[in-house]
């Protein structure tokens, strides 16, 4: 092995990488001269051979081969693999259909109002709507709520400095409707109640009710009996029971709290409902006469009923969600499912 013989080997080596078509073509120039079994480990072998005078520059020379070979294999498989970049974003089809992005859907709370809204509808109730901030007066006085009663106390109601609150119900809502309007009325009021509760799994500061109130000349508890038991039969299902308990409420007389037999086991007891078949969705009652007068109308020409339920009572029973804490943490693998 002559120097010249390792200098023309160098040039045609480094020509050879250079002009690689493809990936494949460049492992090939790799394997033939730096593989283990190719031509520089075999010149290499045969340095011995060599006249120890010429060795160091033989030796010298087949470095040179070996490094600049592997330059030019390292930069020709770089400029091949931009090309084929570049190649791949020239064939992007243009005409192909894009990728669809997946829907999102309504949260568990939202669908139970909008499907209760929906079916009060249909029994001639409008929606009606207040602020969230609200006045004594609208929320406690008018309802007949006594001065020393327990759910006025700063530990179970958010007071603002201004002396205004965060309504505890939304019962307000309609005291603003009876106020500005003569009967007959027949709304229910969906939104946002504050309460100072302790959260836990079926509590939480924050919730939704939705209030109903119709009022007219004759309105009657059998009335307020057949109505909430057709909602209840349209939204839990044909097969729902609905029961009646004597209560009392400072804003209705006779009150009752109504309970809907439990979704989940229909009714034979499971820990859904703690072993009762009963699942209690709130109140109702006929409008005190107090109440009626408060808001200027006459208790002796017309009369009405009133209910509350909770929105995420029904939403867990309906969709089987076991804490309500789940309905706030904005899970979307959660709320998806709904
Ligand atoms: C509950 C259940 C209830 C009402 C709300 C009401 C509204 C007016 C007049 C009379 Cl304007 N009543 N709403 C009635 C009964 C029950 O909610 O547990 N509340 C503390």
């Amino acid at each position: 092995m002559k120097a010249q013989d390792l200098v023309d080997l160098k040039q045609k080596a480094v020509g050879e990488a250079a002009s690689a078509a493809a990936p494949s073509d460049l492992e090939a120039v790799r394997i033939k001269y730096l593989g283990r079994n190719g031509l520089l480990p075999e010149i290499m072998k045969g340095l011995k051979d060599v006249a120890p005078a010429d060795r160091p520059e033989v030796g010298r020379l087949a470095n040179e081969l070996k490094n600049e070979l592997q330059a030019a294999i390292d930069s020709r498989r770089e400029a091949l693999e931009t090309a084929s970049g570049a190649q791949k974003a020239k064939a992007f089809d243009t005409t192909l259909p894009g990728r669809w992005r997946t829907l999102g859907s309504r949260h568990p709370v939202t669908q139970i109002i909008e499907r209760a809204t929906s079916i009060f509808s249909t029994m001639g109730f409008t929606v009606a709507d207040g602020p969230d901030i609200e006045t004594e007066h609208h929320n406690f006085d008018a309802l007949n709520t006594p001065q020393e009663h327990p759910s006025r106390d700063p530990k179970d109601t958010f007071y603002l400095a201004s002396g205004l609150l965060l309504r505890t119900q939304t019962s307000p809502v309609q005291i603003r409707v009876m106020e500005n309007q003569k009967p007959p009325v027949r709304i229910i009021a969906p939104g946002r109640c504050y309460r100072r509760d302790a959260t836990d799994a079926t509590h939480s500061a924050n919730f939704h009710q939705i209030e109903g109130l119709y009022i007219d000349r004759q309105v009657s508890m059998a009335d307020l009996k057949g109505d909430l038991t057709y909602f209840a039969r349209q939204m839990m299902g044909e097969n729902v029971q609905i029961r009646f308990r004597p209560h009392f409420f400072p804003f209705t007389e006779p009150s009752v709290e109504y309970d809907f037999s439990c979704h989940v086991c229909g009714g034979k007891g499971c820990r859904v409902c703690k072993h009762s078949g009963w699942i209690e969705i709130s109140g109702a009652g006929m409008v005190n006469p107090k109440v009626l007068s408060n808001v200027g109308y006459n208790p002796n020409e017309v009369m009405g009923y009133a209910f509350g339920m909770g929105v995420e009572r029904i939403a867990m029973i309906l969709f089987g969600i076991p804490d309500i804490r789940l309905l706030y943490e904005n899970d979307v693998r959660f709320l998806g499912q709904y």
